[in-house]
């Protein structure tokens, strides 16, 4: 039997490349066009040889991308804090691995993260948004934490994102180990009048009282969920599993109720439906809510560079799909934490990082949530 069809019976493109194809002409590159012009001005105009008459000198902006200073995104260094909120976004470092019971690095996180990001371009294809045409980025550099002691460096991350989250300015922490988990969330609950829910991607449970002793990153929701208007009812911990657990950690879990989905347990439902019912309990009576997390909720292969590595985790799409259902409601900030150059491979797992971040603003600005205010 001879196999006739015609070009409506093989579609060009399937539903996603469909959206992002068409989307894309839909997009505006004004923001592009002013950026070019400035470059030019303040990078001078370039050698007479040049094809290209908008190529500066001097690297200026987003070309070429393996030039330049590695804030994140490239976006402009904001050394005044107190100006942070004339920026939709500020991006900030929390360099400190005080808190690791394992693998070190952490600190380095943030520049590992800013340096791959020199790699993204402003554009998602399938998320069809231009964060360069939609938002304005500050990366207003490191919080000033205290090596050796983990407490005032708790006292500095609270009041870094505090002051940022006043501001109106959207905060986005590049970690640093889990510890700063406890901090970052104190610092935006103190600003709101209810409760703040937190969406919590990991392998590790993170909810013990102590460890070694000390409050460490194996500790953050117990002393978070202590705090009066951050109630463990919304805490919701997606992809734990795995050897390394802490029974206390858990102990400590199911005695104040928070919620545990592990990796098959989303998996098995579909990850978008996992990721719906996080929406449902992050935000059931809250105010507002945190996303934190953790590269490690992936599986080992994709993030080697990370404190505590743990196979069996999720695979990068299957997050990513996940931060698409939670980026349709608006969130507090957010923070990628346990990001370890020292021990990274290729880059890989501050690309990730990278990664979930750019798609968490896409997905914002998508649903209308960035810039601030847009939609209701
Ligand atoms: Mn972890």
């Amino acid at each position: 039997m001879s196999r006739h069809h015609d070009d409506s019976y093989v579609p060009r493109h399937g539903p996603e490349a469909k959206f992002a194809v068409e989307t894309e002409a839909t997009l505006p590159t004004t923001k592009w066009e002013a950026e070019k012009k400035w470059a030019l001005e303040v990078g001078l105009p370039g050698a007479p040889s040049l094809r290209d008459k908008s190529i500066p000198t001097f690297s200026r902006g987003e070309l070429p991308h393996f030039a330049g200073i590695n804030t994140f995104l490239k976006a402009p260094y904001l050394e005044d804090v107190r100006k942070c909120g004339n920026y939709d976004v500020a991006v900030m470092g929390a360099p400190l691995d005080a808190g690791t019971t394992y693998r070190p690095g952490t600190r380095f996180g943030p520049q590992g993260i800013r340096r791959i990001s020199a790699l993204y371009g402003s554009y998602s294809f399938e998320l069809g948004v231009d964060l360069r045409e939609s938002i304005t980025i500050a990366d207003i550099g490191d919080i000033f934490t205290i090596p050796a002691n983990i407490e005032k460096s708790f006292d500095q991350i609270s009041r870094a994102v505090s002051h940022v989250y006043k501001s109106g300015a959207f905060p986005i922490v590049l970690g640093g180990d889990h510890s700063i988990g406890y901090p970052t969330v104190r610092g935006v609950a103190e600003n709101l009048s209810g409760n703040l829910g937190i969406i919590h991607f990991d392998r590790h449970v993170d909810t013990q009282e102590y460890d070694l002793d000390e409050r460490m990153h194996t500790t953050p929701w117990f002393h978070a969920t202590d705090i009066p208007n951050v109630p463990p009812k919304n805490l919701v911990q997606i992809g734990i599993g795995g050897w390394q657990a802490p029974r206390p950690g858990v102990a400590a879990g199911r005695e104040r109720q928070t919620t545990i989905m592990t990796v098959n347990d989303c998996v098995d439902m579909g990850v978008e439906e996992a990721a719906n019912v996080a929406l449902e309990v992050a935000w059931q009576d809250a105010e507002a809510v945190w996303l934190s997390f953790d590269v490690d909720c992936l599986d080992a292969a994709f993030v080697p560079g990370t404190g505590w590595p743990e196979p069996g985790g999720f695979l990068p799409r299957e997050v990513l799909k996940m931060i698409q259902v939670i980026g349709s409601k608006p969130l507090a900030g957010i923070e990628v934490v346990e990001c370890s150059p020292p021990y990274d491979n290729a880059d890989i797992t501050s690309l990730i990082a990278t990664r979930v971040i750019c798609d968490t603003l896409a997905c914002l600005v998508r649903a209308g949530h960035l810039p601030k205010g847009t939609v209701g």
